[in-house]
């Protein structure tokens, strides 16, 4: 099977699962319950779910138990997202290709919504009945993590910014998510030591290259082909890696931390996909 099949079947398993873990859109409040189904199933690549389900697959596990983390880890990247693209942040109008949360609700409405998500999640991530994997989750959307990215991105907004300071920005608001779903798979698998140092160092590559396609294709991308609206960095002059190195340095750093990424696998295991995995996330570039 080719990657994009493996991606896709994979991807609609999940989301059959993710489809189950919300109360219909006719419960009440409906408002939320509408704005959670709106925000939670408008397309979306699904990549950090997928990234947990293969680590734990990759770790040597064959059952389930993985799905309700994998759950939970889509449900924190959409609230990050909702959160992002409000007027107090991003202020973007359009997210996977249609209105986001606060156009089509409002705004007090988009900020509900991420923090059902941020609950219901935590909720599933207990059910593991594995502190750990709750303390691994909670630290990598915190204060050194996800959120302290995101203060720092919308501090320096406008300002000059060095290499050390845009690697801290992206490290913590992408990689630290990317790398964590990776961690939970092998953690829940309860894999080896080297196995977790080595998923734990693929993740931090692979997430920063990440971030990095991401800025490059606000640059080269289309609105159609992202279902966001491109330039929305240069408009709000973010720190991006193309608006400190260009975008052809940028491009040799991703494909740099792209190489760095498969060599950080286990030589002695079956790394098929996530090798093709680290391919396709350079090859949106091209
Ligand atoms: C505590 C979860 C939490 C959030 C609060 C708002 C915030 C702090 C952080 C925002 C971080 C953020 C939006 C980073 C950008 C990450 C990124 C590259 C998103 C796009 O990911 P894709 O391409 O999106 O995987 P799809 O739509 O395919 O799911």
């Amino acid at each position: 099977m080719d990657f994009k099949t493996a991606f896709e079947k994979e991807k609609r398993r999940f989301e059959d699962c993710l489809e189950k873990c919300f109360p219909p859109e006719n419960a009440k409040p409906e408002v939320l319950n509408k704005a959670i189904r709106y925000s939670m199933f408008s397309g979306g690549k699904r990549l950090r779910p997928i990234l947990a389900i293969w680590a734990y697959k990759w770790a040597g596990k064959t059952d389930d138990d993985i799905i309700p983390v994998a759950c939970a880890l889509e449900m924190i990247h959409t609230y990050s997202l909702i959160h992002d693209d409000l007027p107090a942040m991003d202020n973007d109008d359009l997210r996977r290709g249609k209105p986001t949360c606060h156009k089509a609700f409002n705004e007090g409405i988009a900020i509900l919504t991420g923090d059902a998500l941020h609950a219901l999640a935590f909720e599933l991530l207990a059910k593991t009945r594995k502190i750990e994997i709750v303390d691994e989750v909670a630290k990598a959307i915190g204060i050194n993590g996800l959120v302290g990215g995101q203060v720092v991105d919308l501090e320096v907004e406008g300002k000059e910014v060095n290499a050390e300071m845009l690697e801290y920005i992206h490290r913590n608001k992408t990689a630290s998510l990317i790398c964590v779903s990776l961690r939970c798979g092998v953690i829940l698998a309860e894999g080896t030591p080297k196995e977790l140092t080595a998923i734990t160092n693929y993740g931090n590559k692979m997430g920063l290259a990440f971030q990095i396609v991401d800025d490059i294709l606000d640059i080269k991308g289309s609105t159609k082909e992202l279902g966001k609206t491109v330039g929305s960095d240069l408009h709000q002059d973010k720190a991006t890696y193309p608006k400190l190195f260009g975008i052809e340095k940028s491009e040799e750093i991703a494909r740099r931390l792209i190489d760095e990424a498969k060599a950080s696998l286990l030589t002695d295991k079956e790394n098929k996909l996530f090798y093709e995995l680290a391919d396709f996330v350079i090859n949106r570039v091209y």
